[in-house]
C-alpha cells in the first residue's frame, strides 16, 4: 500500500488535499524509479494512457502478422519459409502478453478486441502498406523491427511494471527478426541483378513509412510531455526516429543500398544524420483509414475472428464443465 504519509483525519474531510498527495507520492515513486504495479494506486489518466499505448501495442503485433503471413506460403525456401513462420508466430505472441498486460489495469481483452475490430482503436500505421515482393519480407525486418527495437528498448524500463516486463522477451525476439531481415537484404543485395533492384524498391516503399512509425514531430506530439514525466516513454519519439536513421543508413551502405532520400546527409560535428521532411499528410491519411491497406487489414481480422468463435465456444464450455465437475466433487 502506498498510502504512507497520508494524513488520516484529513481522509475523511478534504478527499480533494488527499488526491493531491497521493499524486504527489505517486510522481515521487516514478521519479525514484520504482515500478508502478496492478495494484498499486495510480491516476486515473496515467492508466488510461497506458490501456491506450499497450492495446495499441498489441493491436499492432496481431495486424503485423498480416502483410508477412501473405508470404509464407511463398517463401523462396524451406529454411526461408521455417524461420518466417517462426516470427509470425513470435508476434502473436507478443500480442498475446501485451493483452495481458494491459489486462491487469482492469480492462477486459473482449472491450480491447472489440474496439480494434470496429476500428476505434489505432494500430501502428506501418502495417497498413503492402507487401508486394519477398524482398519486403526482408525490409519489413531490417527497419520495421529495427524501429519497433529502437522504441521498445526503452519501453523495457517503462514505470509500468507489467508492461516493462512484458517487453523484455519482446525486445529478445524482436533483435532476432531484426537480424533475419537485414540477412534477407544482405542476401538480395549480393544477387542478381533483378533481387538487386527488388531490394532497392523494398527499401524505397518502406524506409518513410518506417520513419512513420515513431509517431508526430515533438511539437505535435500530444501524450509525450506527460508520457515523459510519467517515465511510461523515455525518449521523445523524434529522439528515437534520430538514433534509428543514424544506426539505420550505415546498414545500407555496408549491403550498398540507396537511402531514397535527396535530403540525407551527415552532420560531421554531431555524428547524426539529418533527414529529409517526412510527408505528414500520408501519416495522418493512414491514420485517417485511408491507407493502402487499412480496409483490407480490418476485414481480415474481423474475418479471423468470427472464424475463432467456435473455439472461443468451445474453450468455454470445457472451462464450464470442468468448473461444474469441481464444484460436484
Ligand atoms: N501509428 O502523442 P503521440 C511492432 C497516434 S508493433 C498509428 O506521439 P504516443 C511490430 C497515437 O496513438 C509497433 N498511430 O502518441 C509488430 C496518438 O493517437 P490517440 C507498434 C500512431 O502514444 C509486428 C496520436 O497518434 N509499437 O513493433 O505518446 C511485426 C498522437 O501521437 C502512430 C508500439 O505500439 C503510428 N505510427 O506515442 C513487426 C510501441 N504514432 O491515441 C513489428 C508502443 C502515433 O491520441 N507505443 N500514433 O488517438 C509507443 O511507443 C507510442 O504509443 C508511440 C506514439 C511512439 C507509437
Amino acid at each position: 500500500m502506498y498510502t504512507q504519509g497520508l494524513d488520516q483525519k484529513s481522509d475523511a474531510v478534504d478527499p480533494q488535499r488527499d488526491d493531491e498527495v497521493r499524486l504527489r507520492q505517486f510522481q515521487a515513486r516514478i521519479d525514484q524509479e520504482e515500478k508502478i504495479e496492478a495494484k498499486d494506486w495510480m491516476p486515473d489518466a496515467y492508466r488510461k494512457t497506458l490501456i491506450r499505448q499497450i492495446s495499441q501495442h498489441a493491436h499492432s503485433e496481431i495486424v503485423g502478422m498480416l502483410p508477412e503471413g501473405n508470404w509464407i506460403t511463398r517463401a523462396p525456401t524451406l529454411r526461408r519459409k521455417a524461420i518466417l513462420l517462426a516470427k509470425v508466430q513470435d508476434e502473436a505472441g507478443h500480442g498475446l502478453y501485451l493483452y495481458s498486460a494491459a489486462e491487469t489495469l482492469g480492462v477486459s481483452r473482449d472491450e480491447l478486441i472489440d474496439q480494434m475490430l470496429t476500428g476505434k482503436a489505432k494500430y501502428s500505421s506501418i502495417f497498413n502498406y503492402p507487401t508486394l515482393t519477398w524482398a519486403d519480407i526482408g525490409a519489413i525486418g531490417w527497419l520495421v523491427d529495427g524501429a519497433a527495437i529502437m522504441n521498445q528498448i526503452p519501453l523495457c524500463r517503462c514505470s509500468y511494471g507489467p508492461y516493462a516486463r512484458a517487453m523484455v522477451r519482446v525486445c529478445k525476439e524482436e533483435s532476432f527478426h531484426q537480424r533475419q531481415g537485414y540477412e534477407i537484404m544482405l542476401t538480395l543485395s549480393r544477387g542478381s541483378d533483378e533481387q538487386i533492384r527488388m531490394a532497392q524498391d523494398a527499401l524505397n516503399r518502406w524506409w518513410w513509412p518506417s520513419l512513420m512509425m515513431f509517431g508526430p514531430g515533438d511539437a505535435d506530439s500530444k501524450h509525450s510531455a506527460q508520457s515523459m514525466a510519467w517515465k511510461i516513454k523515455r525518449f521523445s519519439n523524434d529522439e528515437l526516429r534520430q538514433k534509428f536513421v543514424d544506426v539505420t543508413v550505415p546498414q545500407a551502405d555496408y549491403i550498398g543500398l540507396k537511402m531514397p532520400d535527396p535530403d540525407l546527409r551527415k552532420n560531421d560535428e554531431t555524428g547524426h544524420y539529418k533527414y529529409g521532411e517526412i510527408d505528414w499528410e500520408e501519416f495522418m491519411q493512414v491514420l485517417a483509414g485511408n491507407g493502402p491497406c487499412n480496409r483490407e487489414r480490418l476485414e481480415s481480422r474481423q474475418h479471423a475472428h468470427a472464424e475463432g468463435q467456435w473455439v472461443r465456444d468451445a474453450a468455454t464450455a470445457y472451462a464450464e464443465k470442468q468448473a461444474a465437475r469441481q464444484a460436484a466433487a
